[in-house]
């Protein structure tokens, strides 16, 4: 069972998964895995099939290769091993290239403009790491690539606050989450925290201590953030020791150092198993099944550019959808309303959130000034959860901008009820998301009840340049999609799709909405619990 696994056998896993990914992206391969795997047929079968490398994907896939069952992982986006001229993997935020977005021929920064000049940049069209799904009034940004999310967000692992998931998850054991599945997915991340002496030091934070400053003059409460960005590297990034990461612009379009990413733990250790293999390039589109139980999955080669080589079909007897809340979402929608699975519940497509994501920029006064270099992986946020009335977790985010800005920055994540819902789209054969602007206020709302309290007591205002127009507040994205196939009502308790035998939800997907913090730390513990039972019950025992 993976709790028993000994952390030296998981680290020599880790180091033979690493290996395979350096060598796949020595030789450009599109497969990777440790063992020699049969060439791909048109008519392929597999015992075990995960669609994604995002958080839950990733969980599935190792303790699916711990437990010996062959799993082969198919993945949209590319393999980001691979250096381009520049001698780096990834670009920056400040010279954006074709390496930042995925399948389009302009960057789209969510902090559009800066004094009302547009930051974006023409790029060529590449399978680059950073997606914005836009859906009418709703943008979702999205990593694509072996790692999913973990390749483009900012790091940050924050627990729930414990009442609150209880609300957000009933009919779950949630004290079981704590004592078992959070340390588990924490470990397995490598979450650490920031030297607290260095962090009141350190020039890279200013920015963050300014906030604390603002918030503390407020009466508000604040908290430090634990990160999978390594602690000791940033501070040798700032000292000079090592290649700056975090402290060279390097976050929304991926990290070359530092980051504590899926491909080099979970993803590492699931390719160390020998059982797992994983397929880039390969964007699943539609799932069927056979009269005796085989899932066929109708899957599109891409190339470096998005254009579709030829389709394959692949066959599997378990198949776990690991694509995050659109993609997995989708993915059921389209096989519902097809006709390909009749089965499935009326419940797929409900119960989606932005988690209350809200962004807003205030302008300092010009003695409080935030530093020309940032570190792009907060570590600070505003504790006002237990605000009856406007319940906020805001963190502080960087500007880094390469220059002095007198710019504070939050991402506020607030508890906005509102819930969107897809609809198929037979036309465009795609799940729209049905949100209104309207539905966003409430996260406005609360975001604006603090910030106000905050402008008031330090004499400051918002910022109103830095979302296209003259708007304060920009609540038109969301980075935290959450639901669409929601725990324990388009699912059975642990995820096991309703309607459906052998066909699981691993990602964001089940998650309802809302879970009051950044969420993967959240998504990751959820799938380390509903795949230990899963293994369980329905793979490893005879039926
Ligand atoms: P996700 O990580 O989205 O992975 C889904 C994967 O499936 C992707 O690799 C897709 O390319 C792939 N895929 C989708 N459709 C298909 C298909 N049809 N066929 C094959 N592959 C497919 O899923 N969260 C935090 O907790 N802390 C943060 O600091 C934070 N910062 C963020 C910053 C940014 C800019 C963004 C965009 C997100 C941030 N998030 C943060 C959110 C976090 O990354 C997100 O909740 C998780 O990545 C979601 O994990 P899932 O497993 O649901």
């Amino acid at each position: 069972m993976p709790a028993a696994v000994s952390p030296s056998a998981l680290s020599r896993r880790r180091f033979l998964g690493l290996a395979a990914l350096n060598s796949a992206a020595a030789l450009g391969l599109t497969t990777i895995g440790t063992t020699p795997t049969a060439e791909a047929t048109d008519r392929e079968f597999v015992p075990a099939l995960v669609v994604g490398t995002g958080y839950g994907a990733a969980v599935t896939a190792l303790r699916l290769g711990e437990a010996g069952v062959p799993t082969l992982v198919l993945e949209m986006g590319r393999l980001w091993n691979t250096r381009g001229p520049d001698g780096r993997i990834f670009c920056d935020m400040l010279q954006p290239d074709r390496r930042s977005t995925w399948l389009r021929t302009r960057t789209q920064a969510p902090l559009a403009t800066f004094l009302w000049a547009d930051v974006n940049r023409d790029v060529e069209r590449y399978t680059g790491v950073l997606d914005r799904v836009d859906h009418g009034e709703m943008s979702v940004y999205v990593g694509r690539g072996v790692g999913g999310g973990s390749l483009v967000n900012g790091a940050m692992a924050v627990t729930p606050k414990r009442g609150y998931l209880a609300e957000v998850l009933p009919g779950i054991d949630v004290d079981e989450l704590y004592r078992t599945y959070f340390p588990r997915a924490s470990a397995m991340l490598g979450v650490n925290h920031v030297d607290p002496a260095w962090f009141e030091t350190c020039e890279v934070y200013r920015y963050a201590r300014v906030s604390r400053t603002h918030a503390h003059r407020t009466g508000l409460r604040t908290t430090f953030v634990p990160s999978v960005y390594d602690f000791d590297h940033m501070r040798r990034e700032e000292a000079g020791e090592v290649p700056r990461s975090a402290l060279a612009a390097e976050v929304i379009y991926g990290n070359n150092h530092g980051k504590r990413s899926l491909d080099q733990t979970y993803l590492a250790a699931a390719l160390g198993t020998g059982n797992v293999t994983i397929r880039t390039l390969h964007q699943v589109h539609s799932i069927e099944r056979e009269p005796d139980g085989t899932y066929v999955l109708t899957v599109r080669l891409l190339d470096d550019v998005g254009a579709v080589l030829g389709t394959r079909r692949i066959g599997t007897r378990h198949l776990f959808l690991g694509a995050g809340s659109l993609g997995s979402t989708e993915l059921l929608l389209r096989a519902r309303e097809t006709g390909a699975l009749p089965a499935l519940s009326a419940e797929v497509g409900h119960g989606w959130g932005t988690n209350g994501n809200v962004m807003l920029g205030r302008a300092n006064h010009m003695w409080d000034t935030t530093g020309a270099t940032q570190s792009g992986m907060p570590a600070l946020g505003i504790d006002a959860w237990d605000d009856p009335a406007h319940p906020v977790f805001a963190e502080v985010a960087p500007l880094p901008a390469g220059t002095e800005t007198w710019v504070s920055v939050y991402l506020a994540i607030t508890r906005n009820p509102e819930r969107g819902h897809f609809t198929y789209d037979a036309a465009s054969d795609s799940a729209r998301l049905r949100w209104t602007a309207a539905q966003g206020q409430p996260s406005i709302d609360m975001a604006k009840a603090l910030f106000d309290k905050v402008n008031r007591a330090n004499g400051t205002i918002y910022r109103s340049e830095l979302f296209g127009d003259t708007r304060e507040f920009e609540n038109r994205f969301t980075y935290h999609p959450l639901g669409g196939v929601v725990l324990g009502r388009a699912t059975d308790g642990y995820g096991r799709v309703r309607g459906y035998d052998r066909l699981y939800v691993t990602d964001g997907a089940l998650v309802p909405g809302n879970v009051g913090v950044n969420p993967f730390l959240t998504i990751t513990a959820l799938a380390e619990r509903n795949i230990e039972r899963v293994l369980a019950e329905d793979l490893l025992t005879p039926p």
